[in-house]
């Protein structure tokens, strides 16, 4: 019997029959010490919070692999259609503190912690981010995929296991200043590796046709280097619901440990090199959240997650089918989460014909009824394009096959324009010039049955705009999808004070049917509701601020009673924070001039990172840091007016901050936004958006109305006819307060001693072509934050208002998102899971 490292001779079932685990304090409490003192080997000497948490986190997660094991199990006996979801980040945070509550054990756990003597908070903040995305798509991704196991649809998701997430920001003098984030320092308790799963990953070489035994032609892709993709799982439990599916995220390693032909030559150095670049593939997640063009490695990383994940589709598939694909169709449905994964197209192709046999119309009918892409941005410089060179270097193979689907695709697009050349030019899946490229949202179209927009505005630009062409072709294959988030993270877990008086008030049918939050409506008329909710929210902010002192980020003498004005996001122009700060210190401008009486105490917190090759972004970093100095030294605006800047935003950050929050800052260019997902979280938890009309704040407002929104700011229609016309130096000339501020900005008020370090900054939205035409919104913002203030100073009022953007933050669920998802694209069944 040849021996197999993977293959045990003669297992008898029974070896994974178990005992039921026990959901008792007293079992908690058991385990715990089990795992502290025998697997850790840690004692009562032990202060660090590390070692307790990750022994708790191994208690919890032995009672989700059961249910991990049945809903696996449940899936295969069912042959159900499939879901998944790839995407090259998911921006998971912290784990342990959402496992507790959608297993149901929040309270028990705590109690058994406490009677250890061990505060349970102390162990969930000491688990690290994952912080495996950049932002918005990101989290999304993670937002829907508790929504997927809550619904108990049968979906996986697929990513890379990057050994550095998101780097951690640290300011220093004002700038930010990156360091990198090794989040797998002290391991990683929830992970499970399954080397058994691993694939082969090609890159380089060359294709040759060759004639098979039958005579039949087939490409091979030859002389590869190889790089080993394996799996690391996550479970991903539903709420309460016996359903844990799975998160599957690639590591890349070596695929021979050296290569023993270096090695025996001597090349010792060469070999160890080999490996080194191998295992860089999945090293680091990119940091940037726009495209970052042409980089070699990025292009490695997309063709390494689409063609592990296919591979495992594809092992699965055939270990029950063989090569036999007739409803292969039927059973399999790939979300594309942007054009980063859309390189599984090519790659599905490639699999099917090369590897299984089929034809190329049989392979293309399957991939394009089974991918569907959404696109995450209207900005036309953020749509990836890859050198055409680039890829035939890297995945030649991939590459033909690409110029394949755009013959036949021109082919199309000639029979229904004949002889509109341009528009031939416009639709090309290549993009002539002096250097040819890969439009890689054009392939994702054409490769796919679905291409939707993440917010109504968004998915009608799209349509509209950047793939009016497309959309002329192919209407059907165009939709819409509002994004959400998942209510548990953001509202339950988060804010359990809130959650648990919503609940004493409507029940807590909310937790997975956020529309009932209507419910609450009629208690925003209830004095003694409006009391106990607005206790909350400023108890809420008393605790941000102890937590700000406790941690030296700040000196401030915070007032309570001063509205909470929070704008955290990725620092971007389009996002506009520098509007927000022409508006701080346009309020500071008034506090120097006595205007005291006429305002209300304000706290503006900003927050978020810069893309590390984003000169105006770390710009904006350091000029906000920069007034937050002067205005917060300054004996004047003492309880009136204060400024933070909020250092290494992540998703940890966001649920300490969401419950305190007042103002929720939405304030970016209409039309720049595609949908925005922060807007919701703070909605969500009580907070009022003053916003434009752009991405899903146009939704937000249509559900709360109005009168509980504060709009302000150019529609999409109105900047789009301003271009050419726009003069931000007359207007600023027009406006005495703006004129003001620009005046303290130009002085140097802010930089002192740094002569003329934001001229940059000052020009560009000054400039004629300012694309994101921040001074024309001034005037319009800076009344709506006097509405703020005015609608701020009747407590009562404010707290109605807050009432009811919690009430109706109902459709802001990705409950209803992956509903829409599933009943519109994806048509999976649900299933339900019998614990065993
Ligand atoms: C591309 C190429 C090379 C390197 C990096 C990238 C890259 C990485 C991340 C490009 C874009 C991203 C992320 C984009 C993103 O987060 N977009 C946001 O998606 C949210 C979810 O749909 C929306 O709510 C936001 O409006 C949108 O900005």
């Amino acid at each position: 019997m040849p021996t197999n490292k993977f293959v045990i001779s003669n297992p008898k079932p029974s070896i994974t029959k178990l005992p039921e685990m026990g959901m008792k304090k007293d079992d908690f409490i058991d385990d715990f010490k089990q795992y502290y003192v025998h697997l850790l080997g840690r004692d009562e000497n032990c202060r660090s919070p590390l070692y307790a948490g990750e022994a708790l986190s191994l208690a919890v997660r032995d009672r989700l692999m059961e249910r991990w094991k049945s809903t696996h199990q449940a899936y295969k006996a069912n042959s159900c259609r499939r879901g998944y979801y790839l995407s090259m980040e998911f921006l998971m945070g912290r784990t342990l503190s959402n496992a507790l509550l959608n297993m149901g054990v929040t309270d028990t756990v705590t109690q058994a912690m406490y009677d250890l003597g061990i505060d349970i908070e102390e162990l969930i903040g000491s688990e690290q981010d994952a912080g495996l995305g950049n932002g918005g798509l990101g989290r999304l991704a993670a937002c829907f995929i508790d929504s997927c196991a809550t619904l108990q649809l049968p979906v996986i998701g697929y990513g890379l296991r990057y050994e550095y997430g998101m780097f951690t920001q640290t300011i220093i003098n004002g700038e930010q200043v990156e360091k990198p984030d090794h989040w797998l320092r002290y391991g990683n308790v929830w992970e499970v590796e399954r080397l058994e799963y691993s694939y082969s990953i090609k890159f380089g070489g060359h294709t040759e046709v060759q004639t098979d035994e039958n005579g039949v032609q087939r490409y091979c892709w030859i002389g590869t280097h190889d790089v080993l993709a394996v799996p690391f799982d996550t479970p991903i439990p539903g709420y309460q619901n016996g359903t844990v599916n799975t998160l599957r995220l690639w590591k890349a390693v070596a695929t021979e440990e050296f290569n023993l032909d270096e090695f025996n030559a001597g090349d010792y150095a060469e070999a160890v090199e080999a490996k080194i670049s191998a295992e860089n593939i999945t090293m680091v997640l990119y940091p940037n959240d726009a495209n970052e063009n042409g980089k070699a490695l990025r292009l490695q990383q997309q063709y390494f997650l689409a063609s592990a994940s296919l591979q495992d589709v594809l092992a699965h598939w055939t270990s029950r089918h063989g090569n036999d694909f007739n409803h292969f169709a039927e059973k399999s449905c790939f979300q594309l989460n942007d054009t980063h994964p859309s390189i599984a197209i090519a790659e599905l192709m490639r699999l099917l014909m090369d590897i299984h046999g089929l034809t190329w119309d049989k392979a293309w009918a399957l991939t394009k009824t089974t991918m569907a892409y959404t696109n995450h941005t209207l900005l036309p410089e953020a749509l990836e394009k890859w050198p055409v060179v680039l890829m035939q270097r890297l995945l030649p193979r991939l590459m033909e096959i690409i110029l394949e689907i755009n013959a036949h695709f021109i082919a199309e697009v000639s029979m229904h324009w004949p002889g509109d050349n341009e528009r031939l030019r416009r639709m090309s899946i290549i993009k002539e010039g002096d250097e040819q490229q890969v439009r890689m949202a054009h392939l994702a179209i054409v490769g796919s049955f679905s291409v939707n927009g993440v917010a109504q505005l968004h998915s009608q630009l799209l349509q509209q705009g950047l793939f009016s062409d497309f959309y002329a072709l192919w209407p059907h294959k165009f939709n819409n999808k509002t994004n959400g988030v998942t209510p548990r993270r953001w509202l339950a877990a988060c804010n359990p004070e809130l959650a648990s008086l919503i609940t004493e008030a409507i029940g807590d049918g909310w937790v997975t049917d956020l529309s009932q939050l209507k419910k609450l409506e009629p208690y925003a008329e209830d004095t003694q509701f409006r009391q106990r909710w607005h206790g909350i929210k400023q108890a809420a902010k008393q605790r941000l601020i102890d937590y700000k002192q406790r941690k030296n980020d700040t000196d401030i003498n915070f007032n309570v009673d001063a509205i909470l004005d929070v704008q955290v996001k990725r620092i971007h122009e389009y996002k506009r924070q520098l509007l927000n700060v022409l508006h701080v210190i346009h309020l500071y401008n008034g506090i120097k001039k006595g205007d005291i009486d006429s305002r209300v105490p304000r706290f503006v917190l900003i927050g978020g990172k810069a893309a590390p090759g984003y000169r105006m972004a770390k710009k904006i970093i350091k000029l906000i840091n920069n007034v937050a100095q002067v205005i917060n030294s300054d004996p004047d605006t003492d309880k009136k007016l204060a400024m933070l800047f909020l250092k290494d935003y992540r998703v940890s950050a966001m649920e300490r901050l969401c419950p305190g929050v007042d103002l929720s800052e939405q304030i970016s260019t209409a039309g720049k936004e595609a949908s925005g997902t922060g807007n919701m979280k703070l909605m969500m938890n009580g907070a009022i958006t003053i916003g434009t009309l752009d991405g899903a704040n146009i939704e937000i407002r249509e559900e709360v109305g109005d009168e509980n929104f504060f709009l302000f700011g150019l529609t999409e229609e109105q900047i789009g006819a301003r271009r050419g016309l726009y003069d931000p130096v007359a207007m600023i000339d027009q406006d005495e307060d703006l004129r003001q501020v620009m005046h303290l900005l130009e002085s140097g008020c802010f930089n002192q001693f740094e002569s003329g370090i934001f001229d940059d900054l000052i020009n560009s939205i000054k400039n004629p072509n300012d694309p994101w035409m921040t001074i024309a919104d001034f005037r319009s913002f800076a009344d709506a934050q006097k509405r703020v203030e005015d609608a701020y100073r009747d407590k009562d009022q404010w707290t109605k208002m807050s009432i009811l953007n919690c009430a109706n933050s109902g459709k802001f669920s990705t409950d209803r998102t992956i509903g829409e998802y599933n009943r519109e694209i994806w048509k999976l069944t649900p299933q339900t899971v019998s614990p065993k």
